[in-house]
């Protein structure tokens, strides 16, 4: 009796505490109070992405390439860069359809980076869709990261209608910005671009 009581549960959501939320991966997990934060109740409500292994938050990584990594070890992983565009001191270099940037020293504003430069950050939009171990992505839910990472560091807000939404969430700590874009679908609470610093 035992083995299928045990295999029916497996089948089902599991009934979690109500501090705690139900991860990606069907499993209760203590809920941070980050769903608490003014305008997280306007956010869609989440349904997270397939788990992953292309997107490390805490070590700001996605397929490989790196915040702090030089630019020679970025080509390394990901091909030769699609292009190189123009920045007074620095230039920003494109891969992946244009879904991962990063921008790099260019003292001599020649578009390619200078020997020794590295990433200053990587910046992740569509096309590029790959997921965290946590099921989190461009795509979800900006409440998702509420959810797994509790209250940001900083939020920015815009106003809609006389109606404050939040339109960033930024966890200093982590090196984690999420964003909500207004001008690409007038803040649809779903990630269009995340920031990755590394802790
Ligand atoms: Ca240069
Ligand atoms: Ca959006």
């Amino acid at each position: 009796m035992l083995p299928i009581l045990l295999s029916l549960a497996c089948s089902t959501l599991p009934e979690c505490g109500p501090d705690q939320y139900v991860t990606a991966t069907n499993e209760c997990a203590d809920s941070p109070s980050g769903l608490a934060i003014e305008g997280a109740d306007l956010l869609p409500a989440c349904d997270y992405a397939e788990p992953g292994d292309r997107l490390q938050f805490a070590a700001g990584c996605a397929d490989g390439a790196c915040d702090g990594m030089l630019y020679d070890d970025v080509v390394a992983v990901l091909g030769a860069a699609e292009e190189c565009t123009d920045s007074t001191s620095y230039t920003f270099c494109y891969w992946a359809d244009g879904g991962i940037h990063s921008f790099f020293d260019d003292a001599d504003d020649d578009q390619v980076p200078d020997a020794g430069a590295t990433t200053h950050g990587i910046f992740l939009e569509e096309p590029w869709d790959g997921t965290s171990e946590d099921g989190l992505g461009l795509g979800v839910s900006l409440g998702c990261f509420l959810e797994v990472y509790g209250v940001p560091d900083t939020v920015e807000y815009e106003e809609i209608d006389g109606v404050r939404q939040l339109s960033q969430l930024r966890w200093t700590g982590l090196g984690l910005f999420v964003e909500d874009d207004l001008e690409a679908d007038g803040l649809d609470g779903f990630t269009d671009e995340l920031d990755l610093f590394g802790r």
